[in-house]
């Protein structure tokens, strides 16, 4: 018998606006109108300016641990530009501040998460994004349920999920994924590739040269992006998101971008990243590439520029003033939304706790019948 090919594949790669700001005009046909490049360029500025305020309050003592979106701007931007508010829902990790904002979350509600108030993850009625997710790669499941709800409702949204190159090695990654392709599900599986896992390479993460080629093995659609590149972020994200809704199943989309800054502001990227490396990476910088190109389009100049600087120090101050100016939960919260029914014991401690018998039975400490 003669041996056969039962399967073989490739992934493309879509890349748009180059490095330098040159757009291919044949692929950025029905992408992105200059007005929509205009303003996407200004959430992505404030979104920076914002994400430098983050770290600024961190490193002053005003806010726990933060992680920074610096140069992950366009994939966040791109892919969330191309959902629908309030249909869609958009299912994050943490590194993708433009991608809720631009989706209809305050942006305070980021801040307040970072600085530890849980009411950060209290998403507003209406706005379809659920809570940042710190535990790598539990989102993904979430997002394939949310979708597979939809579909079974025949509600019409798609869910969109963004996680980094490291949670690929995630079992939940392989659960999402498999039961997103079995139940064709309207997911979108956005993974930001920053080359980076903390301090874990992509080469030492996985062994396969690409992040896409894993939605393969689930007989998913995947296709790689300059993850830096505004309009091919939008092109893929849009096309999956049309295939989603017409009941096409799900897709996957590799965007190739770099982690500019440290992990988090509790890592010192210095001590395991090579500093060619990231100057190299400082080059494909995405909103610099968007801004040459708008200038060499006549859109935009060093006036304009000034203008939005400004209004982006106005926007973060609000933002800033919103999450730091909002009043003290009460201290009875604690008890109060974690059971429907309050168990005896801790009704207890409720009662008693402005005493110093807390936790005694108010019989004893004279406040039974208050
Ligand atoms: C289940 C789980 N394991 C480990 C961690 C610790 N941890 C936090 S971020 C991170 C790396 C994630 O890398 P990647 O998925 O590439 O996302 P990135 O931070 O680069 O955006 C790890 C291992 C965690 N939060 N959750
Ligand atoms: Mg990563």
């Amino acid at each position: 018998m003669p041996i056969r090919t039962d399967f073989s594949a490739t992934v493309e790669h879509i890349s748009i606006l180059d490095e330098h700001g040159v757009l291919d005009e044949q692929l950025a046909k029905d992408t992105l109108t200059d007005e929509q490049v205009l303003e996407l360029f200004q959430y992505m500025c404030k979104c920076r300016a914002l994400d430098e305020t983050a770290f600024k309050l961190q490193r002053s003592g005003r806010m726990g641990t933060y992680p920074q979106n610096k140069g992950q701007e366009a994939a966040a931007i791109g892919s969330a530009f191309a959902a629908k508010r309030g249909v869609d829902w958009l299912v994050p990790c943490y590194r993708e501040n433009a991608a809720l904002w631009m989706h209809g979350l305050p942006m305070h509600y980021v801040l307040l998460h970072w600085m530890g108030d849980e009411r950060g993850n209290q998403i507003p009625q209406g706005v379809n994004i659920t809570p940042l997710c710190i535990p790598i790669g539990t989102q993904m499941l979430h997002a394939t349920g949310i979708s597979w709800a939809m579909k079974l409702r025949g509600i019409p949204g798609v869910a969109i999920t963004y996680f980094g190159d490291g949670a690929t090695s995630e079992g939940d990654f392989h659960e999402a994924m498999n039961f997103a392709s079995v139940q064709q599900t309207p997911t979108i599986f956005f993974c930001q590739n920053n080359e980076w896992a903390i301090s874990v390479p992509r080469e030492r993460q996985m062994w396969s040269s690409t992040v896409a080629q894993k939605a393969i093995a689930y007989g998913m659609p995947c296709v790689r992006v300059d993850g830096n590149d505004l309009f091919a972020v939008y092109k893929a994200s849009r096309d999956a998101i049309e295939r989603a809704r017409a009941g096409g199943g799900p897709s996957f989309i590799e965007a190739v971008t770099y982690r500019l800054a440290d992990h988090t502001t509790a890592d010192d990227a210095r001590r395991y990243r090579d500093p060619v490396e990231v100057e190299a990476w400082v080059g494909k910088d995405p909103i610099i590439r968007l801004r040459k190109y708008l200038v060499s389009k006549g859109l935009w100049d060093d006036a304009k520029q000034a203008e939005l600087d400004e209004a982006g120090k106005a926007m973060v101050s609000e933002v800033v003033r919103a999450a730091e100016g909002i009043a003290k939960p009460a201290v009875s919260d604690i008890f109060d939304y974690t059971y429907a029914t309050i168990p005896p014991e801790l009704e207890v401690q409720r009662r008693t706790m402005r005493t110093h018998s807390l936790g005694q039975s108010p019989e004893q400490v004279g406040l039974a019948g208050r």
